[in-house]
């Protein structure tokens, strides 16, 4: 039910929140014998994990496990939750997960980094404790999104992923329980932000569920406070709000606005939810990107939530600092490589003025594989691009969605594929976009192309958005040649295309510590020298439109030859966050306005 997506959960007066973080019960299943035997009736002999968190770290033998396992905890219901409709709600179980309440099962779901929910109304013991049992498995697939065991391929490792990043396994975030109210509750909203001169426009439409025929938006902000009225048809209701001499959304002002949605009206409401958001608009040239109509140019990094011992859990503080070192290098922007990040990140980007490339979880998408696999994943990814929509769609920092990171076309062994082209796999990405641009026409879209890469793609994005890394895995050692290559490769694709450019990934392992005095690989120096290189091509060509470094900090892999130690040193900071040269030369860099 997409309501379980869209709105996230809040307390206030009509909804209640209950967070179940904590120590649970924690049994591995290596042989998944747990439902025959009935391990949803309450686990025994078992050991204890932390949730949120990835279990590879938690434990002395667990970090390749990539099977079933049990999560259980309990959790008191008070009887003035009984009669709303109470759900579960699982920010991210990586990958596949069935849920028990009380011994009774209430659903399963695919998919990892996005919030699923189930309705347990039915299930629940009031003013008593009630026991969650929680089975999550995270077999690695080439039917399943992010990509695992197709064979070949240059991140060939172990674990098989088909990407470099570790696939941490688990409850990766919060579970939650939530109510909404009883006969009619909110259940979707959308705001959909417009300029019309020093006029700002806001259109808003809500989902409801339940017999209520009316409703009332009120904005305020900046000394300003509007209302409008709602009339709901078969559940639906939309109006536009004008804001006059609007307070725009932008990184050097990233003004919020509240949106307080009620049902009923707001003297007598019978259920209440507000939003944070942001007016700007977001559109395209040939050349640049447009915020609000004004050029803007993307400073900043790739990541990963990826931290020692959490693995990619959700970690506040490491989210706080990493806001801070982005800001200290003088960064504006990130993609949310490769999956969509917790919500946090988003309230984070909008208040601080950060922009947002949203990404999918499709990565180490080769069209290779059987025709069942191609479908599954196909549509895993469709589904994908419709839960992120839902969940992100709000946010003034998100400018544009990204479909894929470097789907390769064929099975593309390196980078010397020299472009070859399949009609059957170019018309199963095109309904990607289509998806995206039904669903979401505010927004940019585009997917992000790997060295070598069939070039037809880059007919379907708005922005053209590519990962290169001459100078590196190509001419090794040769950092004026890969600057070079760089160069020429632009200008051709925009001549051909006539879009803008935005180098998503560029970059360098450089072994923290390390040092040369005539530059070297996998030193400091290098790293450093590479990143200035490129940005210096980005600098000469006026149809780049940004610049992303790869990678924002050195995060955890899977063991294979191009990985030291089981690791990516291509971060500008090290795993725990102490700068290496290539961070404070962009800080240099960066802050001398671009
Ligand atoms: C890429 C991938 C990224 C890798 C990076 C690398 O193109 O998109 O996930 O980590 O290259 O360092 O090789």
């Amino acid at each position: 039910d997409p309501q379980n997506i869209a709105l996230r959960p809040i307390h206030n007066e009509f909804r209640e929140l209950m967070d179940l973080s904590g120590i649970w019960k924690f049994k591995a299943d290596p042989s998944n014998e747990g439902l025959s035997q009935g391990w949803y009736r309450g686990l025994t002999e078992y050991s204890e994990i932390a949730v949120p968190g990835s279990w590879n770290e938690q434990f002395t033998d667990m970090r390749d496990y990539m099977d079933w396992v049990w999560y259980e905890t309990e959790a008191f219901l008070p009887l003035d939750w009984k009669g709303k409709p109470v759900y579960l709600r699982i920010n991210d179980a990586t990958y596949a997960a069935k849920v028990w309440i009380n011994g009774q099962a209430v659903g399963y779901h695919e998919g990892a980094h996005v919030p699923f929910a189930f309705d347990i109304s039915e299930k629940v013991r009031w003013n008593a404790t009630n026991r969650i049992t929680i089975q999550v498995e995270n077999q690695l697939s080439p039917a399943r999104l992010p990509t695992g065991k197709v064979p070949g391929g240059s991140f060939s490792s172990f674990p098989g992923a088909n990407y470099d990043f570790f696939p941490y396994a688990g409850l990766n975030r919060s579970v939650v329980l939530f109510t909404v109210p009883k006969k009619s509750h909110i259940k979707d909203i959308t705001l959909l932000p417009d300029l019309k001169g020093e006029e700002g426009l806001l259109t808003v439409r809500v989902a409801q569920e339940g017999a209520v025929s009316t409703g009332e938006v009120v904005l305020s902000g900046d000394g300003k406070e509007i209302f409008a009225p709602l009339t709901f048809k078969n559940g639906l209701a939309e109006v536009t709000v004008t804001i006059p001499e609007v307070r725009k959304w932008a990184p050097a002002d990233p003004f919020l606005y509240s949106v307080s949605v009620a049902l009923g009206d707001h003297r007598k409401p019978v259920d209440l939810y507000e939003l944070q958001t942001g007016i700007r608009t977001v559109s395209v040239n040939t050349r640049q990107i447009l915020l609000n109509g004004e050029p803007l140019f993307l400073k900043g990094f790739g990541k990963h939530e990826d931290f020692p011992v959490l693995g990619r859990g959700t970690a506040y503080p490491v989210m706080v600092k990493d806001f801070e070192l982005m800001k200290w290098t003088g960064a504006n922007s990130f993609r949310t490589t490769h999956y969509p990040y917790e919500e946090a990140y988003y309230d984070m980007a909008d208040r601080q003025g950060f922009l947002i490339i949203g990404e999918t979880p499709a990565v180490g998408m080769f069209f290779e594989g059987d025709s069942a696999e191609l479908a599954q994943r196909q549509a895993a990814n469709q589904q994908y691009i419709e839960e992120m929509i839902l969940r992100d769609k709000n946010h003034p920092s998100v400018i544009m969605w990204c479909v894929a990171n470097e789907p390769n076309d064929k099975a593309q062994i390196g980078f010397n594929a020299g472009g070859s082209f399949d009609q059957n796999a170019y018309d199963a990405f095109a309904e990607h976009f289509e998806t995206v641009r039904r669903l979401d026409k505010s927004r940019l879209v585009t997917y992000v192309g790997v060295m070598g890469g069939p070039s037809q793609w880059f007919a379907l994005p708005d922005v053209i958005c590519i990962n290169r890394y001459w100078g590196w895995y190509t001419s090794p050692g040769n950092i004026p040649e890969g600057a070079a290559m760089l160069s020429r490769e632009l200008d051709g694709i925009h001549e051909k295309f006539n879009k803008p450019i935005i180098v998503t990934e560029f970059g360098a392992d450089a072994y923290p510590g390390m040092h040369a005095q005539q530059v070297e690989m996998f030193t400091e120096e290098y790293q450093m020298e590479f990143i200035k290189a490129y940005l210096d091509v980005a600098d000469s060509k006026d149809y780049v439109t940004g610049m992303h470094v790869w990678n924002f900090a050195d995060f955890k892999t899977s063991q294979g030859i191009i990985r030291f130690g089981g690791y990516n040193y291509k971060g500008v900071f090290t795993r725990d966050r102490r700068p290496k040269m290539a961070a404070h030369y962009l800080r240099s860099r960066w802050n001398e306005g671009d």
